[in-house]
């Protein structure tokens, strides 16, 4: 960073002593993860720099738009529309879960049998280490999995405003119904915290930013279908990553230019790698900034992976809001299509994700498939018992793995994964 940003920090309240060595382990952890790589596209030195920023600029930016006037809110998933907090004069922030961050405090709050997810999110806010969640003036939560639903019973000591979604779990016209109901109980909430009406004027000013975002991102997930792909399943891991933090339009031009750049690796048919590499696309719980672990070790043991069937790849980023609908009844009853799409392990049944991840398999030219559950995920960790012989009935080997943010088991899933290719290449 090339400020000291220690004044801002601490007039957000954080323990800098525990921050300053959050970012003493961010920082090496990052360059040993992502600047080691061979081969990476220009492109990606902005999404370095973003990087390097992500507490100090990006959360400046945060602080002099709630100085106009504009608001801050923070989410952990991604059945919150952005759409909404944009048009209400809101800007809107993925909050930190991707680390392990324990506290005695944590301890009494949440069962030993929490997921990780939940547990980071817990852990960063009473350690007080996140300067988004310190900058949020609200934080959405949603009542998805268990875990969720109960956390946030807690949760609301550790922020300003709590607003929590009810969310359907069935798709049925009944879950559709729902979620439209809560859309619009959420609108009427962000215009309280932002003091401002939402026109449809605002509205579909921001559908229209958030689709191009989306557009680009589906964009670079067409390139890695390439054989050779021309990026590491890292490097596009992260930019899919830096979406739920970055400034919308700013970070659609940098994808679009990034794709340019790999547009032009594939009419050359250059890769990222030299050679064939095993191709592989990862499936399961969202991969959280700085959940990094297994996709690292996979690309380390020799393969690339060409796609993330993940809330922070395909699952959360993929499928337009229909624009041009009219008032905004009609815009909330497009969004509301547009996410009640959306094919999170908490609907039950939920058959759409399995026919995904293999529709996706085809498209991205994968040889097999990695599903990732955290320990404790119920939802992903029960479809993957099913998933795992459907997809190997039809052809596609799988491997599962449940695995936390800790790197204890590194060498171990190393020794899986290296044996999954050796499979593979057979
Ligand atoms: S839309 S995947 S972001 S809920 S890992 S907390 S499910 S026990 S994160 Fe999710 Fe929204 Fe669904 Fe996506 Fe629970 Fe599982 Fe933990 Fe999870």
């Amino acid at each position: 960073m090339s400020t000291d940003y220690h004044p801002m920090w601490q007039e957000l309240g954080l323990d800098l002593d525990a921050h300053d060595a959050l970012l003493g382990v961010l920082g090496p952890l990052y360059e040993k993860t992502f600047l080691t790589q061979p081969n990476r596209p220009q492109g990606m030195d902005y999404f370095n720099f973003v990087m390097s920023e992500v507490h100090g600029l990006r959360v400046k930016e945060l602080l002099d738009h709630k100085e106009k006037g504009g608001f801050v809110t923070g989410t952990f998933c991604t059945f919150v529309p952005e759409e909404l907090v944009l048009a209400a004069g809101g800007i809107c922030v993925g909050l930190c879960a991707g680390a392990e961050w324990s506290t005695p405090e944590v301890d009494a709050l949440l069962p030993r049998t929490t997921c990780a997810l939940i547990k980071g999110a817990f852990g960063f806010a009473s350690a007080r280490v996140c300067p988004y969640l310190a900058a949020s003036d609200l934080v959405v939560g949603e009542n998805t999995c268990d875990g969720k639903k109960k956390a946030w019973e807690s949760f609301h000591r550790f922020v300003k405003e709590l607003h929590v979604m009810d969310m359907p779990q069935v798709k049925n016209s009944t879950g559709h119904a729902l979620l439209r109901e809560q859309y619009g109980i959420l609108l009427k909430k962000l215009e309280d915290v932002g003091g401002r009406k939402v026109t449809p004027e605002a509205l579909e000013g921001a559908i229209s930013t958030v689709n191009a975002k989306r557009r680009a991102l589906a964009r670079l997930t067409v390139l890695r279908q390439a054989n050779p792909a021309p990026i590491s399943g890292l490097d596009a891991l992260l930019v899919q990553q830096v979406s739920f933090y970055d400034d919308p339009v700013r970070f659609t031009a940098s994808v679009e230019a990034l794709c340019d750049e790999l547009e032009e690796r594939v009419r050359q048919g250059k890769g990222v790698h030299e050679g064939r590499r095993p191709r592989l696309l990862m499936s399961g719980c969202p991969m959280a900034v700085p959940n990094w672990k297994l996709p690292h070790i996979v690309e380390q043991a020799g393969a690339i992976i060409v796609g993330e069937e993940s809330c922070i790849g395909t699952r959360g980023l993929r499928n337009e809001v229909r624009q041009g609908s009219g008032g905004l009844d009609a815009q909330l009853e497009a969004l509301t299509e547009r996410y009640f799409a959306i094919d999170c392990a908490i609907f039950s049944p939920n058959p759409e994700r399995q026919e995904h991840v293999v529709d996706m398999s085809a498209t991205q030219q994968a040889d097999g498939v990695i599903h990732f559950s955290l320990p404790f995920c119920t939802p992903y960790q029960s479809e993957a018992l099913r998933m795992e012989p459907a997809l190997e009935a039809g052809g596609l080997p799988v491997l599962r793995i449940d695995t936390d943010y800790s790197p204890e088991d590194a060498g171990q899933l190393s020794t899986r994964v290296e044996a999954f290719l050796e499979r593979l290449e057979a």
